[in-house]
């Protein structure tokens, strides 16, 4: 798969990137940071663990949450962003709004992760040509009211892929270039448990669109329905074993990069996959 984002560092090995969301709601880790202070602490911790990057978000995308006006959304997150790029991290602004994205870049962030791939706010993306930062373009059918509704393909990876080509041919449209984007299939966003799995298993086919591709997989309820006990979901902080495993197989299949909760986890299963594919190139480079 393709590795090189113009703008952020060029890693041998899948980038770990360290979710907060500072958020009352998020079905992850919501409510764990009821003030900044907390967030903070917590961004640093992700960071020693072993975070490439922080992924800052104030609005829930869970199934079924409703919007957050955007000058909530900056309160929650603005002096986390301040925080944590005065601790010299590299951050991620997750919205899908251009004047959160835009004070967020302001306060030091320096990529915009938009789950809505441009779709949600037409501003957004000629925000991001404008400051000509890295640009995460999700896959995604509607907001979290309504995506559920929309979770119907013949065919997932297929419709993923010609969707994503449309939402990156739009917002290259907008100006952005397309050496700043990375794509990402959006697992549980309009998909089912089924969806889900269909796309990990055929991750390697999103090389089609020529661009890094990032997997969010971590926590999700596809996870807590698979390690399900007498038909109770496995609770949501007891999805990491499985998180881990799904970043291995995802470093594997050649993703860029992953956004997961437990980091530490994940950084490990990152530095094994590239220590074997290291050693497979040395065989295969001594065969030749
Ligand atoms: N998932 C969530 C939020 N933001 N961004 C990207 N790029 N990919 C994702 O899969 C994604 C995202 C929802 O999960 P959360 O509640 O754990 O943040």
């Amino acid at each position: 798969m393709t590795s090189r984002v113009r703008g952020l560092p060029d890693l041998d090995r899948c980038m770990v990137m360290g979710v907060i969301n500072v958020t009352p709601d998020s079905f992850s880790d919501g409510g764990a940071f009821p003030d900044a202070d907390s967030a903070i602490k917590h961004g640093r911790e992700l960071l020693a663990a072993g975070a490439d990057l922080l992924d800052i978000g104030g609005e829930s995308t869970r199934p079924g949450a409703l919007p957050v006006p955007p000058d909530e959304e900056w309160r929650r997150v603005g002096p986390v962003v301040s925080g944590l790029a005065a601790a010299g991290a590299k951050l991620s602004i997750d919205t899908m709004h251009a004047v959160t994205a835009e004070r967020a870049l302001a306060a030091g962030a320096v990529i915009v992760n938009d789950v809505s791939g441009g779709r949600a706010d037409p501003a957004l993306p000629r925000l991001v040509a404008d400051a000509g930062v890295p640009y995460v373009v999700m896959h995604w059918r509607g907001h979290s009211t309504e995506m559920q509704s929309k979770a119907s393909y013949a065919d997932v990876l297929a419709e993923v892929v010609d969707e994503l080509r449309r939402s990156v041919d739009d917002v290259c449209a907008a100006g952005v270039a397309e050496d700043q984007i990375v794509v990402d299939p959006g697992l549980g966003f309009a998909k089912n448990a089924e969806h889900n799995w269909q796309l990990l298993a055929r991750l390697s086919e999103l090389d089609v669109l020529g661009r890094p591709v990032l997997v969010g997989a971590s926590r999700k309820s596809f996870l807590g329905h698979l390690l399900a006990d007498a038909g109770e979901p496995r609770s949501v902080l007891e999805r990491d074993d499985a998180t881990t495993a799904i970043t291995a197989l995802a470093a594997t299949a050649g993703a860029w990069g992953v956004r997961v909760h437990d980091v530490r986890s994940s950084a490990d299963a990152v530095r094994v996959v590239a220590a074997v594919q290291a050693a497979l190139h040395q065989t295969t480079g001594q065969r030749s």
